[in-house]
């Protein structure tokens, strides 16, 4: 090579090498997590009772970017399922596995540490429910624990401060003070967590009686008998059979009442409210609650679906709100010249029972908790209209979010970037199972720890107190109800799942004790 060309050639490489260097400003990332929020009740997914709810603010972020059609978790409950998103790792690494463990590892390798480190500027606002100080952020403010639907408690360092208001409206005002007021020369990573819609429901009081003319589609499994699913015959978050009549339903008559059977707190919500707050409450709910007082106590299936549309249609009013906040979260960003390099994300820590099973609450590994809504934008680099069907995992969004930072990935996290299916890029080596291990038994609605795998077709769950198998075929049992694995005979694929969940539990180690 003559030393002109190899001059020509040398220059070249410098400046391949300085453009390469002029990386794109890294995104800013907002974070948008909701508590329980099945993807049943998000319009963009088309499941009929959304139809009926729609939730066209988050449906806008699927239109101008991806919805992921296979998302799970690893852990179908709140505090888990967090400490998964912060450390990209399964419960059995990061050890925080229940919702009552000791407190959450904060000296952990964790997404908004490393974020932090590579400058951005860190904040979690809303709910945390990890039992611990957040670490890694330049700013937090959280609820205690659960949190309160009215005039909720925050935390922030030393102070303890109670909030006027409706807790998913003041978490949207706290978001965005927070955003007011960065430093706008460094990008950002705001997780915003919502409290709604989780248990027990209380709707904003301006839309009290928003559902109340719409009768929801009742599953077609409501009334589920749990034939060959032993630990679901056991557990205890029926509708009809475990909602309790003034915390959840809202059916005590008169303020102050508390003589309903089977309600160990029949009003410490309310306690919340102000007096003006109280009497507006009930001027709603005691209206509305004339219908179940009519009913013959004798129809079981009457009240049943009494208490099934109750359910519905304050948890879908609640989740109005939250499609509120993130509508106004759409057009703060769109205000301040942010829409363009901010990667907008809405998820919920887990999936939730609406009636499927006749069932409210998560745990289990069936789809509807087991899945979590995902749905992202970041012009320029996600295309419109985007579906993703392969199976991610909530594993992977801490990968993911430092690849579209530009930041590498530590070899102790469990997922994988999803960055090159939000491009479109064909990835031919992309997962076909996933690991899904729930551990909180003796606990909360008495659902039996299990583990199991998941492919694009089949779900293997095993419940080890029991020595208890399920197999089932998600394309000829959607829903769930027919557990094949005592007749199936095709061996060769329980084999198969087998050693296919053996080789995650090797992939992820998964201790001998855990198998
Ligand atoms: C509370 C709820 C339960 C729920 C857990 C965990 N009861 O205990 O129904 O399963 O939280 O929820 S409540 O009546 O007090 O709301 S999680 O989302 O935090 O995991
Ligand atoms: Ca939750």
């Amino acid at each position: 090579m003559n030393t002109r060309i190899a001059l020509c050639l040398f220059h070249l490489m410098v400046l391949i090498c300085c453009t390469s260097e002029i990386v794109p400003e890294p995104p800013n990332i907002l974070f948008i997590m909701t508590d329980d929020h099945a993807l049943q009740a998000i319009s963009a997914y088309g499941h009929p009772i959304a139809q009926l709810a729609p939730t066209p603010n988050i449906d806008k972020i699927a239109k101008n970017g991806a919805l992921f059609t296979a998302n799970f978790c690893g852990n179908s409950i709140c505090g888990p399922s967090r400490a998964t998103v912060l450390t990209g790792q399964h419960s059995h690494k990061n050890e925080f596995m229940r919702n009552s463990s000791q407190g959450f590892d904060g000296s952990q390798v964790t997404l908004p540490k490393l974020l932090r480190d590579a400058g951005y500027q860190t904040a979690v606002i809303g709910k945390w429910h990890l039992v611990s100080t957040p670490k890694g952020f330049d700013h937090w403010e959280i609820l205690i624990d659960q949190g309160e639907y009215y005039n909720p408690d925050f935390v922030k360092g030393a102070d303890t401060m109670n909030r006027k208001g409706y807790v998913t409206e003041i978490i949207t005002e706290l978001t965005k003070e927070w955003l007011s007021q960065r430093d706008k020369e460094a990008p950002f990573f705001l997780m915003m967590h919502h409290k709604a819609p989780h248990r027990n429901w209380v709707p904003a009081e301006k839309y009290y009686h928003l559902f109340d003319q719409i009768e929801f589609p009742v599953p077609e499994n409501y009334f589920d008998d749990y034939e060959g699913r032993k630990a679901a015959e056991h557990q205890k978050m029926n509708i009809y059979r475990d909602m309790y009549e003034g915390h959840d339903l809202k059916l005590s008559v008169e303020p102050g009442e508390d003589s309903l059977r089977f309600d160990p707190w029949p009003h410490v919500f309310l306690d919340r409210m102000t007096d003006e707050e109280l009497k507006s409450f009930w001027e709603a709910y005691h209206q509305k609650n004339t219908t179940y007082f009519d009913l013959d106590p004798a129809d079981s299936v009457g009240i049943a679906l009494w208490k099934y549309q109750r359910y519905l249609r304050d948890y879908l009013a609640v989740v109005r709100s939250v499609d509120d906040s993130v509508g106004e979260m759409i057009d703060y960003l769109e205000e301040n010249g942010l829409s363009e390099n901010t990667l907008l994300v809405y998820t919920s820590d887990q999936g939730f029972y609406l009636g499927e099973h006749g069932w409210f609450d998560k745990r289990f590994m069936y789809e509807e908790s087991f899945s979590m809504p995902l749905i992202m934008q970041l012009p320029g680099v996600i295309g419109e209209h985007l579906q993703i069907d392969l199976l991610t995992q909530n594993i992977d969004f801490a990968p993911t979010f430092l690849d579209i930072a530009g930041l590498s990935i530590p070899e102790i996290m469990q997922g994988r970037s999803f960055l090159p299916l939000l491009e479109g890029k064909q990835v031919d080596d992309w997962r076909n199972s996933l690991y899904y291990h729930y551990y909180e038994y003796p606990g909360f609605h008495s659902v039996k720890a299990h583990h199991g795998i998941r492919d694009h077709q089949h779900k293997l769950i095993y419940f080890p107190e029991d020595g208890h198998w399920e197999l089932f075929d998600l394309h000829q049992d959607p829903m769930e109800m027919n557990n094949i694995y005592e007749h199936t005979k095709d061996e060769e694929l329980v084999l198969n799942l087998k050693s296919e969940m053996r080789r995650l539990q090797d992939q992820y180690e998964v201790p001998s004790d855990h198998r």
